[in-house]
């Protein structure tokens, strides 16, 4: 606790699933003695969760935005224009992410394709790119990327998802690699199956669909993956931990998983 104590933690994608469970997992660990830059397009989630935190955790301080991570160009001056309190970034969660649609090669529509482009990658690069220098100024702070073992292994229907889950992870590789001479930490934490809006929104709102990827299992929830998130950001500054393949006990792999 002491060690997240104060710390300014920006989230991508705050206002659902894995980005809100870690606005939340920030303040159980430190007992609300952080300050969390939500951003997401759903500003009114964003506005139902900073109220639960706040209730929870009278001194927790929260800063919202709504925004569009695609919305490149906006970034530097989003982060130029934060309250003072919440300039100076500690750790920045690139958890914004999304997988559109299960089709083939030939099939999928090019829109699919730059939209899962545009989120899980361009976005998680630019807003690197963009607080870096906030990092670089004081030689400290975390960059945690949402991974996936989409990123470790392709499947049936995933060569587009799995391609910016690839990127995320070589990108990340070669970013640890150029900081080796900094105490700014870059950190993959890499799920498998998380029981989020994810299958809803990668099966285009088809709750049947959805459901079946986690029917008969017990999947990792939101939660399990920001406890994760918390735990590698609160580690000692001699301690990087540089990835995290995380899978329910159900599950070795894509291709291994069982169903009760
Ligand atoms: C989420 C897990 O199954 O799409 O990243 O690879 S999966």
């Amino acid at each position: 606790a002491e060690r997240l104590a104060n710390k300014t933690i920006l989230i991508t994608g705050a206002s659902a699933g894995i980005g809100q469970a870690t606005a939340l997992e920030y303040c159980e660990a430190s007992n609300g003695n952080v300050k969390l830059i939500l951003l997401a397009r759903r500003y009114e989630k964003l506005e139902e969760i900073a109220k639960e935190l706040t209730s929870q955790f009278p001194n927790v301080k929260v800063h919202l935005e709504k925004f569009d991570v695609c919305d490149y160009e906006k970034v530097e001056t989003m982060l130029a224009n934060l309250p003072e309190e919440f300039k100076d970034i500690d750790i920045l969660i690139n958890n914004a992410g999304k997988a559109l649609g299960v089709d083939r090669v030939g099939d999928i529509k090019h829109e699919d394709v730059e939209s899962m482009f545009a989120t899980n990658v361009l976005a998680m690069i630019n807003f690197t790119q963009k607080v870096l220098p906030i990092f670089k100024k004081k030689n400290s702070g975390d960059i945690v990327q949402l991974g996936s073992m989409a990123g470790r292994y392709s499947y049936v229907g995933g060569s587009v998802y799995c391609a910016t889950k690839h990127s995320l992870r070589s990108f990340t590789d070669a970013l640890r690699m150029e900081l080796i001479d900094t105490k700014i930490r870059v950190i993959e934490v890499a799920p498998g199956n998380v029981e989020t809006e994810f299958s809803m929104i990668r099966y285009k709102g088809d709750s049947a669909a959805a459901g079946k990827v986690y029917e008969n299992t017990v999947p990792l929830y939101a939660d399990d993956i920001a406890e994760i998130i918390v735990y590698s950001t609160s580690r000692k500054e001699n301690t990087v931990m540089a990835q995290a393949l995380v899978f329910p006990s159900c599950q070795a792999s894509p291709f291994h998983l069982s169903r009760a």
